[in-house]
């Protein structure tokens, strides 16, 4: 009898998860190219981890946008398997990012990366739509009801939105073809640092956030989008879900972790183990979308100890932020490069690890 149980379990979950030509992502009308994305990820997911670098090929800490130049090839020989970008500034209509990248270069470097056959992931800090401020002001709980149907800023809204739609149908390869990515808007939603943040609007508004954003761009012919939802620090599947717009929307559930004491493993362990499984029952992808340490051995046996245990499409750090006066001896939270040493001995161990990705492994 159990054994009949079993099978008929089995035909069940075969037949339902059975889907001509594998598994596609959240939005019915995803382009072709999107498709591709979505499964590939699949694919490369099962084979190891990929590494992932904020901003990689616009700046390093010494220098300013050099032709095919990156930190990590500097170290490594090879390229980051993502290539991270940021659109901060974007919806302001403004000629550079919050961080002074140019958005022609980000457009131009996505394309070259995309031709490298690399992962794009984009990223995005609008300001304070109420308060003109940056996205970490958080003096205001009306600011996501402000700029939702019916609210005083909802044609603001709609017109920084026209400006993220139109800048994303630049992005385009040399066939013309939508260049498919991986979007990551109100990130970190578990933390109240950004005006989305989780006690700085309600559940209800967050959700209605993300539908519109969604439904926005689908509306604008943008099918070339898979979207990651993401939260900062969690310890619980119901505290990683307060706010998940739901599988019609996400194609990725993430995490932003960054080390910030000893409880840093067993909490990243933790919070991969149910948000990797929860990912795989809901046939979604799973990531550490931003991560980093503090110390010199950021890069040690510990992280690749969990990376190694569940499905992680890719771990990512942020950016090298340019300081060419003030090189930073141990570049906290970001990744190796500099005068220290023994973190970037550190980070070429992690780059020889059989199971982690960079862009010359992921060529197949
Ligand atoms: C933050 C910092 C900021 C930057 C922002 C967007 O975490 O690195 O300096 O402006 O990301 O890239």
């Amino acid at each position: 009898m159990k054994t009949l149980l079993f099978v008929g379990m089995l035909l069940g979950f075969l037949t339902l998860n059975a889907q001509p030509g594998g598994l596609l992502p959240a939005d019915p009308q995803a382009s072709p190219e999107a498709v591709g994305l979505f499964q590939r990820l699949m694919k490369l997911q099962e084979k190891g981890v990929m590494y992932g670098h904020q901003d990689d090929l616009m700046y390093g800490y010494t220098w300013w946008y050099e032709k095919d130049r990156s930190d990590i090839k500097d170290l490594t020989g090879d390229y980051p398997a993502v290539a991270g970008f940021e659109l901060g500034h974007l919806e302001l209509g403004k000629d550079r990012s919050l961080d002074s990248v140019s958005f022609t270069q980000i457009r131009e470097q996505i394309g070259i990366f995309h031709k490298r056959n690399g992962i794009i992931s984009i990223s995005w800090h609008p300001d304070n739509p109420l308060t003109g401020k940056s996205a970490w002001d958080v003096s205001s709980r009306e600011v996501v009801k402000s700029i939702l149907p019916n609210g005083a800023n909802h044609a603001k809204f709609n017109t920084w939105m026209d400006r993220l739609a139109d800048y994303f149908r630049t992005l385009k390869d040399d066939n013309g073809v939508l260049i498919p990515f991986i979007f990551r808007p109100w990130h970190e939603h578990s933390g109240s640092f950004f005006w989305w943040g989780k006690t700085i609007c309600t559940e209800d508004e967050y959700l209605q956030l993300w539908q519109y954003t969604v439904n926005y761009l689908r509306k604008k012919g943008l099918h070339n989008i898979l979207y990651a939802y993401n939260t900062d620090r969690v310890l619980s599947l119901e505290e990683y879900l307060e706010g998940y717009p739901g599988d019609e929307l996400i194609d990725m559930l993430s995490l932003d972790m960054y080390d910030r004491g000893p409880a840093y493993f067993g909490e990243l362990d933790n919070a991969l183990e149910f948000i990797s499984k929860t990912a795989q029952a809901r046939n979604k992808l799973c990531a550490l979308s931003e991560c980093g340490g503090s110390g010199n051995t950021w890069f040690s046996e510990s992280l690749l100890n969990v990376l190694k245990k569940y499905p992680v499409s890719y771990v990512l750090n942020w950016r090298n932020a340019y300081s060419p006066h003030a090189v930073p001896e141990n570049t906290p939270y970001s990744a190796p490069s500099g005068k220290n040493e023994k973190l970037k001995a550190d980070f070429l161990k992690f780059y020889h690890d059989p199971h982690t990705l960079f862009l010359k492994d992921i060529q197949e």
